[in-house]
């Protein structure tokens, strides 16, 4: 008899739990590729809201950042029946046409970290860390005072269709050519390390041998930085060549405080998580329709904006790190 009963109450509590996972919002996230980081955050960001809110969520990624590497796992995604996909795209235009399939049956396309930059119809809406129209002009800006505005200079990317990362290299490219301050700076070459920390490391020591008039390398890829500073430091050359770019606290940490790099910029990463899932659910259960103009609650990010071209952002500019601030910072 007992056992009976216990039996019925367990019948009893799967089924509600299965009526509530149906209830809930499923949201997967695919960032560029496995082994980054940087991306950890991102995850976080969402893995705790949905904890807070109530929604179930899953991430999946590639090896690598491949333009199509992605594929795969989208239409895994769309076959499992998710309610949103949100991603970091590795190309801007490579998943869009498995973007329109996964939209079709209902899916909420999210991209999160990298818009599909010419290509905004082909998403429900874009998570942006920061406005991203300033991030090339601000990382010039940084390296013009770490090489005193004058000398040669290269940057080294990720891979060669990140979305985020050409828009970065574009801004940099307008800013030199159009703000005289940087008149004398030089840039000689942009290399590209995947985000991979193995090719960003050969990337940098080729630069070093390529260019001995070097004065600096702008990575603005948490990969890339990270491999620079270490072959800078590893070849004694911190006086000549300026690191910087975007990087996270954690993996720049030491190289700060042993003045291998001066400064180096970025956001906060676990933000675009919260604010993806707060919008997520809100559009995946029909309070929001996802048209610019209209807002939402998004926890401690407080109230948030569909702004123009469907794009939400938790914060407004880049943090700069350095030696007098990165002990605040544990990301
Ligand atoms: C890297 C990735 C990502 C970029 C960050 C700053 O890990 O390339 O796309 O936004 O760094």
């Amino acid at each position: 008899m007992k056992n009976m009963f216990t039996g019925l109450a367990v019948a009893g509590l799967l089924a509600a739990s299965a009526a509530q996972a149906q209830d809930a919002v499923e949201i997967v996230y695919i960032p560029k590729n496995t082994g980054n980081a940087y991306f950890d955050g991102i995850v976080q960001g969402f893995a705790e809201t949905c904890d807070k809110i109530g929604c179930d969520f899953t991430t999946v990624a590639p090896a690598d950042a491949g333009a199509t590497s992605q594929i795969p796992f989208l239409n895994a995604q769309i076959q499992r029946g998710v309610d949103v996909i949100a991603i970091t795209p590795n190309s801007p235009d490579a998943l869009n046409r498995i973007f329109a399939r996964a939209r079709d049956r209902g899916i909420e396309v999210l991209v999160v970290n990298s818009d599909i930059t010419g290509f905004e119809d082909q998403r429900d809406a874009a998570i942006m860390p920061v406005d991203f129209s300033n991030v090339g002009r601000d990382q010039i800006a940084l390296m013009g005072r770490l090489i005193d505005y004058k000398g040669q200079f290269a940057i080294l990317s990720a891979t060669t269709d990140a979305p985020d990362q050409n828009r970065f290299i574009a801004g940099m490219q307008e800013t030199l050519e159009s703000d005289d301050r940087y008149s004398e700076m030089e840039l000689v070459t942009i290399v590209y390390g995947d985000d991979d920390p193995q090719k960003s490391t050969t990337e940098t020591e080729v630069l070093l041998s390529n260019y001995p008039d070097l004065k600096g390398i702008i990575a603005p890829t948490t990969v890339g930085v990270a491999a620079a500073a270490q072959v800078v430091e590893g070849q004694g050359k911190a006086d000549e060549v300026a690191v910087t770019g975007l990087g996270t606290p954690n993996q720049m940490r030491r190289f700060i405080e042993n003045g291998t790099v001066e400064a180096f910029q970025l956001w906060a990463p676990d933000e675009q998580g919260r604010a993806a899932a707060y919008l997520g659910v809100a559009l995946s259960n029909g309070t929001l329709k996802g048209e610019v103009g209209e807002t939402f609650e998004a926890g401690d990010l407080g109230t948030l904006e569909i702004r123009e071209n469907r794009i939400v952002l938790p914060r407004e500019g880049l943090t700069t790190f350095d030696a007098d601030n990165i002990a605040n910072y544990d990301f």
